[in-house]
């Protein structure tokens, strides 16, 4: 079913993180500078701005550049898997360095439930594949995927709308504008008024030593209808979705649209009517439904939210075990962010264009760029007389 493909590699402090994607189309321009891009808004290197209010010293230290080490040649894609390596500048402090191991699980964290699958004794061998580097490898997979969907105009972005208790007021504005907007702040919130309480909000966890979690919103335009299946629950484009979001380290709650919002009102508040249009099309008398009907997309903008825990690692010593001695402990900080709702956000664009590329290319037919672009101008071309819509009652079951 699955198309495109990909698989990370790499420790938090290992010599560099790894990523594969297969099924890209051949003959779609890429350059690492590209994918670096993506790397940089990750990292909240934009436009020279200092990286996020919030974020880890690591983040100082780390300039993130991709290296494509296959699958693409004379500066296009081939069809053959692409090899992407990013290092760790970090891995110059450790390396060679004897570290005492970790034995006090930190509560929330991958510590302890690492350790019991894993039977480790020492908790760092948790921590070095269950830290949120890795997404690192991942936005540099989903920056090859965004490029591939902007040859089909599909454009994907996202904004922070909550920090712990404070909210963004983003109702007056388009998806487009929201996603434009948040490009422009250093916290990718489109609600210039929340980003100043959000800055507070932050500066107080930080004096406080605590960490703050947080919602954002990733939009796709530009996305053709039909993309995704209802025929089974695998197929659906909301499974995918939001399978991908909730697979980000720390999220634990990702809804499509306003879904949970939507849960408090009655049916007709919710589904709106549709009407002809002048096109001999069908066009909705209010808001579109988050671009998913059936678990396939409506051709309007898509909209899914993700909420963000907050982080585990929290510089106020918590209750803890030593797992060496059985006794009560507290736990030891570990240098971490206070909040990353921004830069998750970032990750989850990248894992919805992984999505939205794979269910793109199982429909146009992946094998290279020619094959794939005169079917997408088909397809949006197609008109209900073109799909014997209009053709009358007929019997179902002979
Ligand atoms: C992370 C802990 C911190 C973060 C890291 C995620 O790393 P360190 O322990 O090296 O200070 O900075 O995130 C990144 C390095 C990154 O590039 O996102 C964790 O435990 O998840």
């Amino acid at each position: 079913m699955s198309r495109l493909r990909f698989l990370t590699a790499g420790e938090s402090h290992g010599p560099s993180l790894s990523a594969i994607l297969e099924g890209v189309p051949a003959g779609l321009a890429l350059a690492a500078s590209e994918i670096d891009a993506d790397l940089a808004r990750r990292q909240g290197r934009v436009a020279g701005a200092d990286p996020y209010r919030g974020a880890s010293a690591r983040m100082r230290m780390e300039q993130d550049r991709a290296e494509i080490t296959s699958g693409v040649l004379a500066g296009e894609t081939t069809g053959a898997p692409i090899a992407i390596r990013i290092e760790n500048a970090d891995h110059a402090n450790w390396k060679g360095r004897a570290i005492e191991p970790m034995t006090v699980p930190r509560p929330g964290h991958a510590d302890l439930t690492g350790a019991i699958k894993y039977g480790y004794d020492d908790l760092r061998f948790s921590l070095e594949r269950a830290s949120a580097r890795e997404t690192a490898a991942r936005v540099a997979v989903g920056a090859v995927c965004r490029k591939l969907l902007g040859v089909f105009g599909i454009r994907v972005g996202s904004h922070v709308v909550r920090v712990g208790t404070v909210a963004a007021d983003v109702d007056r504005l388009s998806p487009a504008e929201r996603i434009e907007a948040a490009e422009r702040s250093p916290f990718r919130c489109a609600d210039p008024v929340a980003e100043a309480a959000m800055a507070a909000f932050i500066d107080a966890v930080m004096r406080d030593g605590d960490t703050a979690g947080g919602v954002f919103e990733v939009i796709a335009l530009g996305v053709p209808a039909g993309l995704g299946s209802y025929a089974h629950w695998d197929r659906r484009l909301s499974t995918q979705l939001a399978a991908a979001l909730v697979g980000i380290p720390a999220i634990t709650g990702v809804e499509i649209g306003h879904g949970f919002d939507d849960a408090t009102r009655t049916g007709t508040a919710v589904h709106h009517g549709f009407a002809p249009g002048d096109a001999g099309d069908v066009v909705r008398r209010g808001p579109e439904p988050a671009g998913l009907e059936g678990g396939i997309t409506t051709g309007a903008p898509l909209v899914i939210r993700a909420a963000m825990k907050p982080l585990a690692t929290i510089i106020s010593p918590r209750d803890s075990v030593d797992l060496a001695t059985g006794r009560a402990a507290k736990t030891e900080y570990q240098r971490s962010d206070y909040c990353a709702v921004p830069r998750a956000a970032v990750v989850g664009e990248a894992m919805t264009a992984i999505v939205l590329a794979d269910a793109l290319v199982e429909k146009l037919g992946g094998d290279s760029l020619a094959e794939m672009l005169p079917r997408a101008s088909a397809l949006r071309q197609a008109r209900f007389d073109d799909l014997h819509m209009r053709s009358g009652a007929r019997v179902l079951w002979p």
